[in-house]
């Protein structure tokens, strides 16, 4: 045969198997099985500035008890009607103002709160409940009840701003998705505050009751700790040429991430901080914490100041820069790719 009768006789080959729903391998087969990953959804930078004032116009418009969760959703620029910041984690900035309550309910989505501005909101996780500082590390687990609320502290209360991170889009593509409403908008307190910090928090554990969840039985990590963990490390030593001073969060019982799907990290780049190029598999959302500088991911520079949020997708490189101090938070699906055994990273020379 020749070409042009080739070409013409596949395609008539390819219009017939369709309507028995068969597609053929060998035109796809290369984007199927990739040399390397190629995610298909974009690095982003959702600048806190720009956000703001939508949120708080939203503050006027909705409120905590009728939207349930007042969220502006970060949408990856390349994936837009999905409510996804990478392929398997969603992102959102969630609003509460004095004296509201967003109703408890549960899921088999697994969340994280990573509080952003605004004190004295609680999030109360199967009855005990925590007080959120900007800075704090709060899990939410999956099918876990949980409400917010923001009464304040010391007669004072403020609007509150935290990012949602969650395993949405990962449910979705599981199809492991159940959710429940709870009887009353706020959870009976079941236990003071503090109690799981206290239990589980000093590298010590009950040795009488069993904590039976797949996730970490701390609930928050404060700031003022985490924070002070990596003060010190960075006078005691010399930081990592990648990252900085970079930690990761724990499930004290396992050592293990404090979430079966969501890991968490937390890292201080020092003044003057200019980082080597590093990739990995795992898609990761940043939220800036402290300081001003920039993120440079597959060669594109973005530049992030406090409160800003970006996302590195997976297998791009990131170079970060640091003027001044900057403290940087984030969170991936690391845990579920090394279960999986296909998390990948480079550390690159330049
Ligand atoms: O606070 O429970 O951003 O269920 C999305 C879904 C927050 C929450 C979100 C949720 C929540």
């Amino acid at each position: 045969m020749m070409q042009n009768d080739i070409a013409s006789a596949r395609r008539a080959l390819y219009d017939d198997m369709l309507d028995l729903h068969l597609t053929p391998l060998w035109e796809s087969l290369h984007s199927l099985v990739p040399k390397h990953p190629s995610p298909g959804y974009d690095a982003a930078l959702w600048r806190f500035e720009d956000i703001a004032p939508l949120l708080a116009r939203a503050g006027t418009l909705i409120s905590a008890e009728e939207a349930v969760r007042r969220v502006l959703v970060l949408e990856n620029p390349a994936l837009p009607g999905s409510s996804s910041i990478t392929h398997s984690l969603y992102a959102g900035l969630q609003l509460i103002l004095p004296d509201e309550v967003a109703p408890a309910h549960r899921h088999t989505q697994s969340a994280l709160r990573f509080i952003v501005q605004g004190k004295g909101a609680y999030t109360a996780v199967d009855g005990e409940r925590t007080t959120m500082h900007p800075g704090d590390f709060i899990l939410t687990p999956s099918w876990a009840w949980h409400d917010h609320g923001n009464p304040g502290v010391d007669g004072l209360a403020e609007p509150v701003v935290w990012l949602d991170g969650l395993d949405i889009p990962m449910t979705r593509f599981l199809s492991g998705g159940f959710a429940e409403n709870g009887e009353a908008a706020s959870q009976g307190v079941a236990r003071p505050e503090g109690r799981s910090l206290a239990a589980y928090g000093f590298n010590m554990a009950p040795v009488r009751q069993l904590h039976s969840r797949a996730s970490s039985p701390i609930f928050n990590y404060p700031y003022v700790r985490s924070r002070e963990a990596l003060e010190t490390l960075r006078r005691q030593e010399e930081v990592d040429a990648w990252v900085g001073v970079k930690l990761r969060y724990i499930n004290p019982l396992t050592g293990g991430a404090p979430m079966p799907t969501i890991g968490a990290c937390m890292q201080l780049l020092p003044a003057g901080f200019a980082g080597l190029p590093h990739r990995s598999t795992d898609g990761t959302v940043y939220s800036v914490v402290e300081g001003s500088g920039s993120a440079t991911i597959g060669g594109k520079r973005f530049a992030f100041a406090p409160r800003d949020t970006f996302v590195v997708p997976s297998w791009a490189t990131l170079v970060l820069e640091a003027p001044q101090d900057v403290v940087l938070f984030s969170f991936s699906d690391r845990p579920v790719l090394e279960a999986l055994g296909m998390l990948r990273e480079e550390f690159l020379l330049k």
